[in-house]
């Protein structure tokens, strides 16, 4: 649930023989890679120097594309975006974009990947944000809109709606899916509004958020994206006619177990619930997806991005870092320079016994990402012209 967006990747090595979606690495190998804060003068460089093993094969960040548009994300289906929960406005975009930028990259289109990807479905349509879908516009617009979102047919948009499959431009307009999956904690505080607990994640959360989970899907979600996008199974409609044939290479697009510091206001508050350590919070989560049974189960994944950001969230100021914290936190917050080294040596440890990991061999041939997005009438209008490609997009380009 935070900006995601276009990727240019920078690379050069052998990771993508017999590739079969451009950019995707070899069987068996998977991309490590990290959205890097750039607000706080953080750097790929800066990222692999913390890391300090080998340099991480592709970096994400927000570009500014255009005076007029501010950079943000991804996450069409969420309603945090002024664009999201505009599945006839979002395609439309998505498909004049694709199109537009294949043609102009012409031979080279090859060495970009368009990603489409939106936020785990848990907590779909994720009511009451600014942006959530607004069942009182009775525009025509907004009715087909309706239509589309309601896939149960049951005349509400509700938890029991796909959260994916409106959104889904289809497959020729696909090269990879990606998709955001968090760890916030174990509970949801209404009277904080918010997630605040320092709780260790339950076993088989990330794979439940992947792929859905029929035994709690309030929890976690009914739809299970991996096996719609990424497996060969596939998905159709009620009707039988397919969305998507399935096998795009995946990319876990951000992800995080946050640990939280403190209140962002301490007036009238407990200390912040929970007792585990933020090593033993953010080491329970890799090692849920960064295993060799894992990449057996779900062999699509290829390629996983950390989300390296200390920032205030709800009533929380959070650490989503694994590789350290920026140079220049935000001077206003808790004092998040206090180094977690502890956390980025047992990752290095971890990850040096995993030979299914893909490095580059200097950070200029990691690749990057970037976004851009517009609003919702910007959007619509395609008034942005060629630019509009960038709203919604996530793409690897390869230079
Ligand atoms: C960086 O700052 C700009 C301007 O404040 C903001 O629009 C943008 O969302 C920020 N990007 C990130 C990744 O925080
Ligand atoms: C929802 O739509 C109605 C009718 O167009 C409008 O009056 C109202 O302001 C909208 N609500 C929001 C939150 O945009
Ligand atoms: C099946 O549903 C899709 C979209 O939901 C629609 O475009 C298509 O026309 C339908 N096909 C039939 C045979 O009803
Ligand atoms: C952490 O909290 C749990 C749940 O409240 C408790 O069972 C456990 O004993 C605590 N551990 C420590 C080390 O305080
Ligand atoms: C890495 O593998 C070695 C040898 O099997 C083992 O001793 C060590 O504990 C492993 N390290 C981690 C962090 O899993
Ligand atoms: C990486 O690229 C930058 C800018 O293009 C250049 O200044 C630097 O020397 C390069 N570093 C290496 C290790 O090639
Ligand atoms: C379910 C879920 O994650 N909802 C969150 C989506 O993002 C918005 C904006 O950050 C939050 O307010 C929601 O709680």
């Amino acid at each position: 649930m935070h900006l995601m967006l276009g990727s240019i990747l920078l690379f050069t090595t052998g990771t993508f023989i017999n590739a079969a979606a451009p950019l995707e690495p070899a069987d068996g190998k998977l991309l490590l890679g990290a959205w890097y804060d750039r607000n706080n003068s953080d750097s790929p460089a800066a990222i692999n120097a913390r890391f300090d093993y080998k340099p991480l094969s592709f970096f994400q960040t927000d570009i500014d594309l255009s005076g007029t548009v501010k950079p943000q994300a991804s996450e069409m289906n969420g309603s945090w975006f002024q664009y999201g929960q505009d599945p006839l406005g979002f395609i439309a975009a998505w498909i004049r974009c694709i199109t537009y930028w294949r043609k102009a990259l012409g031979s080279n289109s090859i060495k970009v990947a368009f990603i489409w990807s939106p936020n785990s479905g848990n907590g779909y349509p994720y009511p009451g944000d600014p942006y959530s879908f607004n069942v009182s516009d009775t525009s025509p617009e907004n009715l087909a809109n309706f239509q589309a979102l309601d896939t149960n047919n049951n005349g509400q948009l509700d938890p029991e709606d796909d959260p994916y499959l409106p959104y889904y431009p289809g497959d020729e307009y696909v090269d990879w899916v990606g998709l955001s999956i968090y760890h916030y904690g174990s509970e949801y505080s209404d009277l904080y509004h918010g997630w605040d607990n320092n709780v260790i994640p339950l076993s088989g959360k990330f794979e439940n958020y992947l792929n859905g989970d029929p035994n709690d899907p309030l929890t976690y979600g009914y739809a299970p994206f991996y096996t719609y996008f990424a497996s060969s199974t596939g998905c159709k409609t009620r009707n039988g006619t397919a969305v998507s044939i399935g096998n795009k290479p995946l990319v876990i697009s951000e992800t995080a177990a946050t640990y939280h510091f403190a209140w962002i206001d301490p007036t009238d508050k407990p200390p912040i619930p929970g007792n585990a350590t933020r090593l033993e919070i953010k080491q329970a989560w890799w090692t849920q997806f960064l295993n060799t049974e894992f990449l057996a189960k779900y062999p699509q994944m290829k390629a996983v991005s950390t989300f390296e950001f200390i920032k205030w969230e709800e009533a929380t100021w959070r650490d989503f870092t694994v590789f350290g914290p920026a140079p220049d936190p935000d001077p206003t917050s808790p004092d998040f320079t206090t180094d977690d080294t502890d956390v980025v040596v047992a990752l290095a440890d971890y990850v040096k016994n995993l030979s299914f990991i893909s490095f580059a061999n200097t950070v200029n041939e990691s690749i990057s990402i970037a976004s851009v997005t517009a609003t919702k009438s910007e959007a619509r209008s395609g008034t942005l012209g060629p630019y509009l490609i960038f709203f919604f997009v996530s793409f690897f380009l390869f230079l």
